[in-house]
């Protein structure tokens, strides 16, 4: 017993609890205390039963994660683990909350599990670069058979506990608020009945055509997803171990999977964004105030923008007032968002119920005077300063006095906005990214007038919007465009230079982006850029920025939309196929600027963009537009489909020894 892990006894049932917050993680002293605390059950004559259960907020939430790339220090975890395998007395294991990664590893270990309904299991090892190393590669399949085990493990993805009861992880699910007297009614009935389950470690699964089939099936379906990451393929091998191999040799091998995961490069890189995506999180002392809730929002402008948002509010039971100019368009964004929840009530994403429950917690006005109780209202009009400064003045009259007022402006000076308004304390930029119900990015634009109360407020809400919410300062673009911007920048040089959309593009899908910058721009439209630079006050003096786009832009070439960008699309099945003409449009004016031709490999083409970003990210925070290093990594990984894996241009460039 130590003084995270304690044991009690209730008649012939032994209780321990683990107590090490905030999420239990088995760090050395749960491990040991644990331990301790089983063979104190074990040598107690009058135990028939154990339970481990946890206080706080959840079950066990994997491996302390803090201890990984240190030697680890024993006793080791599946060494623990076989020692609940084999305990002579059946063991249960009471969840709430969370049980995931060596949490969930441990009640596999255990003979029988049960849980709140509220809990979730599973195994998230993958996305963090590894496998399970504490038997789950070994026992899930045995459990819950090969086809759930193949899912939980190669995507990492959390289930309810209705579902993990289906999958026959957990034995019962129980409603009832005390956990404890519901482990100990179910241990009760268990010695009535007979403990008569078979050890894990002693079950078998077929070497069966069947199960060969399913692990093929698998294995094809996985190469094609994986697009570059290596812990997903690692664990399939691991599983097909269950079945080929007997469980002391599974779970051998298992271990030393895990041990090559961990020294691996995209392993570092997953843990540092996990931390980082923690750490963004957190503000300052010296900005931290009391959050305020936000009981009610208001979106101007109903547009694809605006529309996103107030979905984003709505899906979090907030409601939502949209504001249009005339009725016409009001009625426009109020269908648009309907259609997008029955959409997704159709793909099953969502129920009708919440269809309808969302549905109703969307409202619209065209009177900025309807906002006079609404505790926030983000604007998300046309990107215009002008527009924007008489939108900022007439809510500065009609909203109540402690109101937020947040603009979605990507790049117009926040504070020049602020300005129109009697208190700028109050105003701030919340820039979402489209879609906004989708993306998972959220920037919390601060100005030197921005209060406490305003930021700490918005970065709560952020956490329970879904959102990765990064604090950021005021400036062209901020932090995510500007440094998006760079790398754009540093795509267009490279067309000037004679690759073509088409092979640039490769390269950065090879490399793990998941679009080409060229595409990207193609998809979103060229003259959204081209407008954003027309608007630019200080364009850097360079012939040669954006010139390719910029082009384009003039002819009317704007991607997609126009059926031409950097790409010809087909006007009836969407498809794109390069352009010759447009290659040729580019060469054209690369010769005019006297910009030397030539074939850049892939891999030029990849660092070269990568460090263009990470360039203009250390620029960023030269000067205080953003905060933290690993922030900058965050906005990549959640705004732009950089590759987890990579951990973020910072960390990658870090890794390169570029910073
Ligand atoms: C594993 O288990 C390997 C085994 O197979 C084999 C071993 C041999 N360790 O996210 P939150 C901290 S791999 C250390 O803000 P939430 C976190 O940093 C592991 N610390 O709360 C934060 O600290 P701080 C498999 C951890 O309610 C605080 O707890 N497990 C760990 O939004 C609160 O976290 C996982 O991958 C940890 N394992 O979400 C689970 N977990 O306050 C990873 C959390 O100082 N964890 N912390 O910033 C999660 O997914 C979420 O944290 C969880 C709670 C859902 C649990």
């Amino acid at each position: 017993m130590n003084q995270v892990v304690s044991i009690a006894t209730e008649g012939q049932i032994a209780i321990i609890t683990i107590d090490n917050p905030p999420v239990n993680a088995l760090s050395q002293a749960v491990r040991s205390g644990l331990l301790e605390c089983v063979n104190e059950a074990v040598s107690d004559r009058n135990i028939h039963a154990i339970i481990l259960i946890c206080t706080g907020r959840t079950f066990i939430a994997g491996a302390d994660i803090s201890e990984f790339g240190q030697p680890p220090l024993e006793p080791f975890l599946p060494d623990v683990l076989e020692t609940l395998d084999n305990c002579s007395k059946p063991i249960i294991a009471a969840m709430h909350g969370t049980a995931l990664g060596g949490g969930l590893e441990t009640a596999l270990a255990c003979r029988y599990r049960i849980a709140l309904d509220s809990a979730r299991i599973g195994l998230p090892e993958v996305t963090l670069g590894l496998i399970p190393g504490a038997g789950g590669t070994q026992r899930l399949p045995r459990i819950a058979g090969l086809a759930s085990a193949l899912d939980l493990i190669t995507s990492g993805r959390h289930v309810a506990a209705k579902e993990a009861l289906r999958m026959g992880v957990l034995d019962q699910i129980t409603t009832q608020e005390d956990l404890l007297a519901a482990a100990m009614d179910f241990a009760r009935q268990m010695l009535a009945a007979g403990d008569s389950r078979q050890r894990i470690s002693a079950t078998r699964l077929e070497d069966s055509s069947e199960n060969r089939a399913i692990l093929a099936d698998w294995e094809t379906r996985l190469r094609k997803k994986a697009r570059g990451q290596e812990s997903p393929l690692v664990a399939l091998e691991s599983i097909k171990n269950a079945v080929r191999l007997p469980f002391a040799e599974g779970l051998e091998k298992e271990r030393e999977l895990f041990m090559a995961c961990m020294g691996s490069a995209q392993s570092r890189a997953l843990r540092h964004i996990f931390f980082a995506e923690r750490a963004a999180a957190k503000l300052p002392a010296s900005i931290a105030d009391a959050p305020a809730d936000i009981h009610s929002a208001a979106i101007i402008g109903g547009g694809t923008m605006g529309r996103g948002i107030a979905m984003c509010f709505a899906n979090i039971n907030i409601p939502v007032k949209v504001i249009e100019t005339d009725q016409d368009r009001l009625a426009q964004a109020l269908e648009a968002i309907e259609r997008t929840y029955r959409k997704m009530t159709v793909q099953g994403r969502i129920n009708e119920d919440q269809q309808r429950r969302r549905m109703a917690l969307v409202t619209g006005s065209c009177e900025h005077a309807s906002l006079a109780q609404t505790d926030l209202v983000i604007e998300a009009a046309f990107e215009n300063l002008e527009v924007k400064r008489s939108i900022f003045g007439s809510l500065d009259r009609h909203c109540k006095a402690d109101a937020i007022l947040a603009t979605n402006t990507s790049y117009l000076d926040i504070e020049a906005i602020a300005s129109a308004v009697s208190e700028p304390s109050r105003v701030l930029g919340m820039h979402f990214f489209s879609p906004a119900h989708i993306m998972k990015l959220l920037e919390v634009v601060r100005t030197p007038q921005t209060s406490a109360g305003a930021i700490s407020t918005m970065m709560k809400l952020g956490k329970a919007l879904g959102k990765r919410t990064v604090l950021v300062g005021n400036g062209f673009g901020f932090a995510a465009n500007r440094m998006y911007s760079a790398y754009g920048r540093e795509g267009q040089q490279i067309l000037l230079e004679g690759v073509t959309p088409a092979h640039l593009d490769q390269a950065m899908k090879n490399w793990g982006m998941a679009m080409g910058p060229a595409a990207v721009l193609d998809m979103s439209g060229i003259d959204i850029g081209y407008n954003a630079r027309q608007q630019n006050p200080h364009p850097p003096d360079d012939p040669c920025y954006f010139r390719p786009a910029d082009l384009l832009a003039e002819h009317g070439y704007l991607g997609r939309k126009s059926g031409r960008g950097f790409y010809r699309y087909d006007p009836n099945t969407g498809q794109a196929s390069e352009d010759l003409e447009i290659i040729e449009l580019i060469r054209g004016d690369a010769r005019r600027l006297g910009v030397d031709q030539r074939d850049l490999p892939e891999h030029d083409i990849q660092q070269r963009m990568i460090r263009a970003i990470a360039t203009e990210g250390e620029a960023i925070l030269a000067e205080g537009i953003a905060g933290k290093r690993s922030d900058l990594d965050v906005i990549w990984v959640n705004g732009y489909g950089f590759p987890r894996w990579r951990g973020g241009p910072m960390h990658y460039a870090t890794e390169m020894g570029w910073l």
